[in-house]
């Protein structure tokens, strides 16, 4: 009906521009161009048409066909394991490629906080920018929602893990420049909210592999006469999904400097009196000695 309508309309703008007299009384020829007709309800055209009245073109043009979506794609780039940070791209793609899609796509958190909604009209690609930087780290779902001339609606969502933030490394004791002796307790806490179970305590070269939850204090005892006296230093690291994130300690241990010096002052603690009495006795011996002689000699 549509096709017909359209047919009439055309003869019927042939007549009008053909019933234009000139001031000569002769009748000039129609110059009409269109340059392009939108036929939406023919079936589906692949290829520009020329429409026909009599054996002339009387008026030609493309006809732009509306194509049926057969699917409707959306995909968020780049991620690592459905993680994504910074700044990534959105991208809708529909099928066939040169189908018009005409509907939103929207971000969406997972408390149903609406981060961006926008309308669209597209043909086969339709790309956005995301600054997930804006937002806090958490999960958030992309959906396009839309439908093609026919009225077919058609949907597709994808759901990532926004993390722009790396593990964050507490140490509670020992403090940072203290000197320790003996058995000490390295207190520490790691958050973030996708942290990795996995994380290291290393203590110069030693390394001890925990296992460990966000926000939960980890307790690891270091018996410090374990390692000469000297400067040690002391590092964490744990991971999220995308990137790993280290926090250290520089101590000073002195045990054996300590012992030393406690075994320099009992020494001298013992010795002063043993030297005293030793002093002491070998000057009554040299004195006993001395004094017979000195008798003989002045008698
Ligand atoms: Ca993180």
């Amino acid at each position: 009906m549509k096709k017909a309508a359209i047919l009439i309309t055309l003869f019927v703008l042939t007549l009008a521009l053909a019933w234009i007299p000139t001031n000569s009384g002769v009748v000039a020829a129609p110059t009409v161009t269109i340059k392009q007709i939108s036929v939406k309800t023919i079936p589906r055209v692949d290829a520009p048409q020329a429409l026909y009245i009599s054996n002339e073109p009387l008026v030609t043009g493309s006809v732009k066909a509306d194509v049926a979506i057969e699917d409707v794609t959306i995909e968020v780039s780049p991620t690592t394991d459905g993680f994504v940070e910074s700044i990534v791209s959105i991208h809708i793609y529909v099928e066939p490629e040169n189908a018009t899609f005409s509907g939103t796509y929207s971000i969406i958190s997972s408390e149903g906080d609406v981060i961006r909604e926008e309308e669209i009209e597209f043909e086969g690609f339709y790309g956005a920018i995301w600054d997930t930087t804006t937002i806090p780290d958490g999960e958030y779902t992309v959906n396009v929602t839309g439908v093609d001339y026919l009225g077919n609606r058609f949907t597709d969502a994808v759901t990532v893990k926004v993390d722009n933030t790396p593990p964050e490394i507490t140490f509670v004791t020992p403090a940072n420049g203290s000197s320790l002796l003996g058995t000490v307790v390295i207190n520490f806490t790691i958050t973030d909210l996708y942290l990795e179970t996995e994380a290291t305590l290393r203590i110069d070269a030693v390394e001890i592999a925990l296992t460990v939850t966000s926000g939960t204090p980890v307790l690891y005892t270091w018996d410090t006469t374990e390692v000469g006296d000297g400067v040690h230093t002391i590092v964490v690291t744990a991971r999220d999904a995308l990137r790993e994130a280290s926090a250290s300690l520089i101590v000073e241990t002195l045990n054996y400097i300590k012992i030393a010096n406690s075994a320099l002052t009992y020494g001298i603690l013992l010795g002063l009196p043993l030297g005293l009495g030793i002093g002491v006795i070998i000057s009554f011996a040299l004195a006993k000695a001395m004094i017979p002689k000195k008798l003989k000699e002045e008698g």
